[in-house]
């Protein structure tokens, strides 16, 4: 196999997870719709493999989950007999699978149907493009099996939909709809039944055909200079653009467009 071809046979992956590419999209899938996608160790393990272990010609990922649902969160049978260090410990092992998405190679777009509920709607946070189809539905039970979040969730979603209403998930267990999920910003398309998969590839292909270092300046830098202060903010931004606007693909691509060769921006 060339190595721009690579696959991901390389990565070792448990059964809940099937990794397949198309061309240049490598899309990840929760595997296991008998227990609604509930991510056990494995599944987290495995997250941190796939990531970790992207070939360098990937140029965006898709997760996606099979059957019905995205997830159903924690496995909450493995929960049961953990003490506070070992809770510590599975929270961290978490938090490095999704800061690997999130802070990771290359984009992640997320396609979300079904329950994507606690540590489910954790992992739909730390991916960088979220559509949804009309039968998703988010909630953070947390609060009724007396447990709190642990995957990320209490950093990211607050950032997504705001404190007040990520309180009111947990103490009332509130569940919001797919269309409830999209007026608050938690997902950025809302589209019918069964086609959510052709929409997250649409998407990551566009996404794919950015600059690689400019995708590079929004995953990494924009989230940063939004937390700085305005004036750190500033220089962190003027830094980042004029290495971007240096590199010779944005010499190429801004010559194309001068010369009429590079693609207009389409009305909506
Ligand atoms: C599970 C899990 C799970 C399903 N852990 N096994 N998450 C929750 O509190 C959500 C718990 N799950 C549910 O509320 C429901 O399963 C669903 C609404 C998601 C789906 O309902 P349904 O009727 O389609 O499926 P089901 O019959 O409830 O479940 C099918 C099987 O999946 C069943 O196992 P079976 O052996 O009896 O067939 C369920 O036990 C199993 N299953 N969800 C383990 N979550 C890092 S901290 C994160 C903290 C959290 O994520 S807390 C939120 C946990």
């Amino acid at each position: 196999m060339s190595e721009s071809q690579q696959d991901f046979s390389s990565i070792a992956l448990p059964t809940s997870l099937i990794a397949e590419r198309q061309g240049d999209i490598a899309i990840l899938r929760l595997n296991r719709a008998h227990k609604r996608n509930a991510l056990d160790d494995d599944t987290v393990i495995g997250i941190d493999a796939f990531f970790d272990g992207l070939p360098g010609d990937i140029g965006a990922v898709l997760l996606v989950g099979e059957g019905d649902n995205f997830s159903a969160g924690l496995d909450l049978s493995e929960l049961k007999e953990r003490d506070v260090s070992e809770g510590i410990q599975h929270s961290r092992l978490w938090h490095r699978a999704f800061e690997k998405i999130q802070f990771g190679k290359v984009p992640v777009v997320a396609v979300l149907h079904g329950a994507v509920v606690g540590g489910g709607l954790e992992l739909a946070a730390s991916a960088h493009v979220r559509v949804a189809e009309r039968s998703a539905y988010y909630a953070l039970p947390e609060g009724s099996r007396g447990i709190f979040v642990g995957g990320g969730g209490s950093v990211r979603l607050p950032r997504l939909i705001g404190v007040a209403r990520m309180v009111d998930m947990m103490l009332t267990g509130r569940t919001y709809s797919a269309e409830e999920g999209q007026a608050m910003g938690l997902t950025t398309y809302l589209v019918e039944a069964g086609k959510g998969v052709a929409k997250g590839l649409e998407l990551a292909q566009r996404i794919a055909s950015n600059a690689p270092l400019t995708n590079f300046a929004v995953m990494h830098t924009l989230p940063r200079i939004a937390e700085s202060d305005p004036a750190a903010g500033y220089a962190m931004e003027s830094l980042i653009s004029s290495i971007a606007q240096a590199d010779p693909e944005a010499k190429t691509r801004l010559r194309d467009f001068l010369e009429k060769r590079g693609p207009k921006v389409k009305q909506g």
